[in-house]
């Protein structure tokens, strides 16, 4: 038995939108008998989810007595540390799980079900497919100027950090945690992988704060990490040196730790950005990124620590004058000769593409090239390259082709059989909505749900959002067909045929066809008059696609087997190539063009008729966002149409509007 009124579930301040856990959604739980057997700080935070569900919708929490019961949560021995157990039988649900985080997964699997967990006779065991569930986020303490509080961040201000520190009041961080844990996330790092000057004292002076933030995370079975820069020792901690191979910067990062540790007893433990886009590194001393690496993991070993070392190394002060160097080779170049090289407890984190989250890029190769690394998938929640929260862009079924891709082909894994975790950059901000537009919210839902559960289709993740998040059934076709294909949408009236990289420079919203084409960055298409794409062929271009394992390495060697989609980040095509489709690649652009800017007016017509059925101040923003989307889509499509036609002088052969 147990008595303990459970912890109290986070109010939400005045205001801020309750996102999939609104009340009604707690329903089927709160209007009936549950009990709650077991202790431990989960176990309480499954209890007070109940005492307030049943106080709410008038059923009760009984704690013993021969009661005819609805709902049985309780421990069991045996299974995962974050498996679960739900059954129904003889008129009982019952969640039962060896540790609390996985009652805490098995109460939100019910709670997902609403009635339907109360019906019928039915039984599931789950455990989550990545051990490895985790946020980054890119949260600043101080307001930079240029990229303001969250880097990339289009929800406004940090959910952790106001007025030069830690926020005071935690309260709408413990909402947000009890959001991540009821969809699995069980890992988050609370600064930006950009570690600056009052941001590296996270791991110093400014600690004790940290300890508050992951205490308000722990309940929630959300292990707290920080971004710490490479220089540390030298920045923060006084040193003359940062080399990894010198006894005092080991020192310094053992004695460094053992502080974080003895402040954060399960400190989650470190995220490294080195030598990339101006953040310091083992190459200053001529050391690689093994020996970076294996410093931290050597310094978080005794406590159980992780560190994730970022696979994001290129060189961003490329001459776009010299066509020998490709910013697509370069992780796979650095990275895959130190296979072996790392210790067990470096994750190496790659981002799913070769370039930079752009809507359309083949897998990283890096992926398919260390098999005796950890691995970690990095995607990206947060909008930078699709739309900023501004445009509806549902991210759902990209991860998902990501995450189900088979990098050695059929006969091989996917990638999520190999990866030891996903790894998400958080989209969310003080926001009333979180995450800026109120359909964001699903990508992080739907961020959460994939990383347990991989071979979720996106439908039903989008679904199951939906059913949570709105009380009124009757929209759920009509937000189906504004949200589920949007991604594609999105990827039709931007950068065509995954060339990438047509964006404003800077702030990456909006068109500008040129922008990045005579940069430093490393991201051209190399459009001239005859034809666009970039030669990544072993034949004649970069040697790009020999990173891959067969049979990729050959499908894309080809522009007769490389997938339309993927075409001119692969190859440099006259503008009449025929596609796999038919049509030639000029003809496709305007086509897809103009089809998807008219989708997003089709999304926008639909959305309308939604208008009574979907709280006001959702609809209005809605609305409103949508006007914006439009107008963006309309700008991508004449400039990149326009565009084209004047670089090949082709017309369109429907002879609409070009400029
Ligand atoms: C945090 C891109 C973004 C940067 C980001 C970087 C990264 O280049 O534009 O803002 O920096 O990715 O992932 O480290």
């Amino acid at each position: 038995m147990n008595e303990s009124p459970g912890r109290p579930v986070p109010p939400l301040p005045p205001g801020v939108d309750p996102a999939w856990l609104p009340a009604f959604a707690l329903r089927p739980v709160g209007s009936r008998r549950v009990r709650v057997v077991g202790t431990g700080p989960l176990v309480d935070t499954v209890r007070g989810e109940v005492v307030a569900a049943v106080r709410e919708h008038g059923g009760h929490l009984v704690d013993d007595g021969p009661v005819d019961l609805d709902l049985v949560c309780a421990p069991e021995t045996g299974g995962g540390p974050e498996a679960f157990t739900a059954a129904r039988a003889a008129a009982t649900t019952t969640v039962r799980a060896a540790e609390g985080a996985g009652l805490l997964y098995g109460f939100h699997h019910v709670v997902r079900l609403g009635e339907a967990a109360f019906t019928g006779t039915w039984s599931t065991t789950a455990a989550p497919r990545q051990a490895i569930r985790m946020l980054d986020h890119w949260d600043n303490v101080d307001v930079h100027p240029v990229m303001g509080q969250v880097e990339r961040g289009y929800a406004g201000g940090s959910l952790f950090y106001a007025d030069g520190g830690v926020r005071a009041d935690l309260g709408r961080v413990a909402a947000y945690a009890r959001l991540l844990g009821s969809i699995g996330i069980n890992r988050v790092c609370l600064n930006n992988v950009n570690v600056h000057r009052t941001e590296a004292r996270l791991l110093t002076d400014l600690l004790p704060d940290v300890a508050r933030l992951a205490d308000v995370f722990r309940p929630y079975g959300v292990r707290a990490h920080l971004s710490v820069s490479f220089a540390a020792p030298i920045t923060v901690g006084g040193l003359a040196t940062a080399d990894p191979l010198d006894p005092e910067v080991r020192e310094w990062w053992a004695r460094t730790t053992a502080a974080v540790h003895a402040a954060i007893p399960d400190f989650g433990g470190y995220v490294v950005k080195a030598d990339s886009e101006g953040q310091p590194g083992p190459f200053a001393y001529g050391r690689d990124h093994a020996d970076g690496a294996n410093l931290l993991a050597r310094a978080l070993k005794p406590f159980g620590g992780t560190v994730f070392w970022r696979a994001f190394v290129y060189n961003h002060r490329q001459d776009w004058r010299d066509r020998s160097t490709d910013r697509a080779r370069a992780a796979h170049d650095h990275f895959s000769p130190l296979d072996r090289r790392f210790d067990d407890n470096v994750v190496l984190q790659v981002k799913h593409g070769p370039l930079d989250f752009q809507t359309r890029e083949p897998l990283s190769p890096v992926i398919a090239a260390m098999p005796s690394t950890r691995l970690a998938v990095e995607v990206q929640v947060t909008q930078e390259y699709t739309g900023q929260q501004k445009h509806v862009c549902h991210l759902v079924p990209h991860w998902r082709e990501v995450l189900s891709f088979r990098p050695w082909g059929e006969e091989g894994g996917t990638v999520a059989d190999t990866a030891a975790g996903v790894v998400a950059v958080a989209n969310v901000g003080d926001s009333p909505v979180w995450t800026g537009h109120p359909l964001a919210q699903a990508n992080l839902f739907g961020f959460g749900r994939l990383a347990w559960d991989d071979r979720l289709s996106a439908e039903d993740v989008l679904d199951e959002w939906i059913g949570l998040t709105f009380e009124d059934r009757t929209v759920r076709d009509a937000l189906h067909q504004v949200m589920g294909d949007s991604w594609r949408t999105y990827e039709r009236y931007t950068a065509p045929l995954g060339v990438g990289f047509m964006v404003r420079p800077g702030d990456h919203y909006g068109p500008d066809v040129d922008g990045y084409e005579y940069s430093p960055w490393g991201t051209y298409h190399f459009a001239d008059r005859d034809g666009v794409g970039v030669d990544r062929t072993r034949a004649t271009g970069t040697g790009f696609t020999g990173q891959f394992p067969r049979p990729w390495s050959d499908v894309y060697e080809s522009p007769d087997t490389c997938p339309d989609e993927l075409l001119l980040f692969f190859h440099h095509v006259p503008y009449g190539h025929v596609l796999r489709s038919g049509s030639t690649v000029v003809q496709h652009v305007y086509d897809t063009h103009f089809a998807g800017r008219d989708e997003v007016h089709r999304m926008a017509l639909i959305w309308a008729t939604l208008r009574g059925r979907i709280p006001a101040d959702t609809f209005e923003r809605v609305t409103e966002l949508l006007r914006e989307q439009l107008r963006c889509a309309t700008e991508w499509r004449d400039q990149v149409n326009t565009y084209f036609w004047r670089k090949s002088g082709v017309p369109d052969a429907r002879g609409r509007t070009l400029y």
